[in-house]
């Protein structure tokens, strides 16, 4: 099915999700998140799929959400949009995905790059949360993602004072994993996917979603859902695959079973 805002290549099981909407800095209205989370959706549930990549543009991974959008809605319209929805369908994606940023990652496109898994960033992205600025604040995560991922105070000031933060500023404070030259972002963040992908996928999923659990719950908790998760792994054939691999002293061929 063609999609108006996105466009999918899959190659050697890694799939890049590209946002389109280039003439708004790929503002992120309801169409177009509807479309990308339907997207990653799909790529979650399709076996051939081990990893995905989400990028924009060279301009703007995304400028946030569609201002015009929003800029006469009501809180009953608000409420009925009922956006939180789609959010949190991401959250429900398995599979590792990586934000390749190159140019602005403002309000919400700041919060999707944070609910990616890693963030591969150009030398020219910008991060920021200027919401205080249009007189609201985040409402996809921005002060929960940003405060744990960079700590309280210095979310503040991001989010306080609306200020973008350079690329090189992001991965000192620990948004980003990695800044590389703008024109490498992409190819950067499909190597780090291919690399993934060869890995047993259901370990991958395993260890995202304990990673994941280890922000919203307390260690012993976290301990245990580890150690249930591990003893799990023993009954895949990946598992006998990948030691067996190891013993014999070639590579393991992991097929996600
Ligand atoms: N929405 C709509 N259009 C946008 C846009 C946006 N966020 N950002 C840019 N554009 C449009 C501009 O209006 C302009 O359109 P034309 O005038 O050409 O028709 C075109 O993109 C090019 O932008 P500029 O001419 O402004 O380009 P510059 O290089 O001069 O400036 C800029 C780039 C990124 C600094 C500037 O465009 C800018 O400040 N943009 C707005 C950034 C912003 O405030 N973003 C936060 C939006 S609020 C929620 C989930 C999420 C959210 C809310 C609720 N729920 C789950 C309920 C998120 C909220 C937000 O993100």
């Amino acid at each position: 099915m063609s999609l108006r805002y996105i466009h999918t290549e899959i190659n050697e099981s890694v799939a890049l999700v590209r946002i389109e909407r280039h003439e708004v800095l790929n503002a992120l209205n309801l169409h177009l998140m509807n479309e990308l989370v339907g997207e990653l959706a799909r790529l979650d549930a399709d076996d051939s799929v081990r990893c995905m990549v989400v990028t924009g543009g060279p301009k703007a991974f995304a400028a946030g959400a569609d201002i015009l959008e929003m800029a006469d809605a009501t809180v009953v319209e608000m409420k009925q949009r009922n956006q939180f929805q789609v959010w949190d369908r991401l959250r429900q994606v398995r599979k590792p995905v990586i934000a390749a940023v190159n140019g602005f990652a403002l309000g919400g496109g700041c919060e999707l790059a944070m609910a990616c898994d890693m963030i591969v960033a150009g030398e020219d992205a910008k991060f920021g949360q200027p919401e205080v600025k249009l007189g609201v604040m985040p409402g996809a995560g921005g002060t929960q993602r940003l405060t744990r991922l960079i700590g309280k105070n210095r979310a503040l000031e991001m989010l306080l004072t609306g200020r973008p933060i350079s690329a090189d500023d992001a991965l000192n404070m620990g948004l980003v994993n990695r800044v590389v030259p703008a024109e490498t972002c992409v190819q950067e963040a499909l190597s780090l996917a291919y690399e993934i992908a060869k890995q047993a996928p259901i370990a991958v999923q395993m260890i995202k979603e304990a990673a994941n659990k280890a922000l919203d719950v307390d260690l012993q908790t976290g301990m245990e859902l580890e150690r249930n998760a591990f003893y799990l792994l023993f009954a895949t054939e990946d598992r006998s695959e990948g030691m067996k691999a190891f013993l014999d002293k070639r590579k393991p061929v992991f097929r996600g079973r």
